[in-house]
């Protein structure tokens, strides 16, 4: 597959780790001790490191979880991977129980893609007060809350404006100025929907395009649906739906053609899981952008672990590759 686009990359494929093999457990309790009688209880101690993700019905994060225990099983003597998730994209208080049952646990090291980028920081503060090593993958924390907490946490993930943007310039590409358009957007407030809300924004605007509506589906198909549902009831003329992720996307495919807009209303969408992939194979959606969710947790991993041996370790924001994919690199 040829990659439209590739955006600044990482530099830490070199981590030296610890130790041992590794187990998972999808709804945050760990069962991950050493092999009694297999030789595992003679080696040392091996950090554990929890992923925490969001939806587990997205399949970006499944994705995300199958990249981090592939990454495990390759070197299985250097950690224990401990992988969680939450069944609601906006469950916030799951999500944040879930770090505090990590913490009881006493994991070492917690890599998140937090479903809020304010309301899990306290909650991230406290495991860093346990002296826990915390590592915010995907969404970003709010910067002025880390700040007003006192919290220095790094951050590992894309340019979502930029690859919003780009997504929202190949779109624009087959419209033209005063086409009107409308905007699904993620929940408010997770930074990386507001950054890709902002790229849609700014390609529309580059190219004299009219955004008519906005709206979130709080990264949902269900609500998604029933949103592009009103958009096209009220806008007849409307050409494209840009979607903050491919779950959205899926929705207002389902809506426009309920609608028999198919030929139509463009769609596009964020994240190349695969039924975006089918659907852009068969010509029904646009493009999409791969942020490639099996690695983002496994950057973060892996500076999890730099952290672990060395806490004083100096560790900048790491930003991850984000590729346009459309019909042609899907061929
Ligand atoms: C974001 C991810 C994905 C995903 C969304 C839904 O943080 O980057 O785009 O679809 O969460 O939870």
């Amino acid at each position: 597959m040829s990659k439209v686009l590739r955006f600044a990359c990482f530099s830490f494929l070199a981590l030296v780790g610890l130790s041992m093999a590794g187990c998972e457990n999808p709804q945050a309790t760990s069962n991950a001790g050493g092999k009694k009688g297999s030789g595992a209880d003679k080696m040392p101690e091996r950090p554990k490191v929890a992923l925490v993700m969001k939806s587990l019905a997205n399949e970006f994060f499944s994705t995300m979880a199958q990249g981090a225990k592939k990454h495990q099983a390759q070197d299985a003597q250097k950690y224990e991977l401990i992988v969680n998730g939450i069944k609601d994209e906006r469950d916030l208080a799951r999500q944040a129980a879930i770090v505090d049952e990590m913490i009881a646990a006493g994991v070492q090291a917690i890599v998140i893609a937090p479903a809020d980028s304010k309301a899990l920081v306290p909650v991230l503060r406290r495991a860093k007060q346990a002296g826990v090593v915390v590592v915010n993958i995907d969404n970003k924390l709010d910067d002025q809350i880390l700040k007003a907490e006192g919290l220095a946490v790094p951050f590992v993930g894309p340019n979502n404006l930029l690859g919003a943007k780009v997504v929202g310039d190949h779109l624009a590409k087959s419209l033209k100025a005063g086409d009107k358009v409308a905007v699904l957007e993620g929940i408010r407030t997770s930074f990386n929907g507001t950054q890709r809300r902002l790229g849609f924004e700014k390609a529309m605007k580059d190219a004299g395009i009219q955004i008519v509506d906005s709206q979130s589906a709080n990264w949902e198909t269900n609500q998604s649906n029933t949103i592009a549902a009103s958009m096209l009831n009220a806008h007849s003329d409307l050409k494209a739906i840009l979607a903050a992720n491919d779950s959205m996307a899926l929705g207002a495919l389902a809506a426009i053609k309920a609608a028999n807009k198919s030929a139509d209303v463009q769609v596009v969408g964020f994240d190349n899981i695969s039924a975006a992939q089918e659907a852009i194979r068969e010509g029904k959606m646009l493009a999409t952008a791969d942020q490639h969710g099996d690695q983002l947790a496994v950057f973060g991993i892996e500076v999890a672990l730099k952290l672990i041996q060395d806490p004083n370790a100096k560790l900048d924001d790491h930003e991850t590759p984000v590729d346009l994919i459309t019909a042609e690199n899907l061929k």
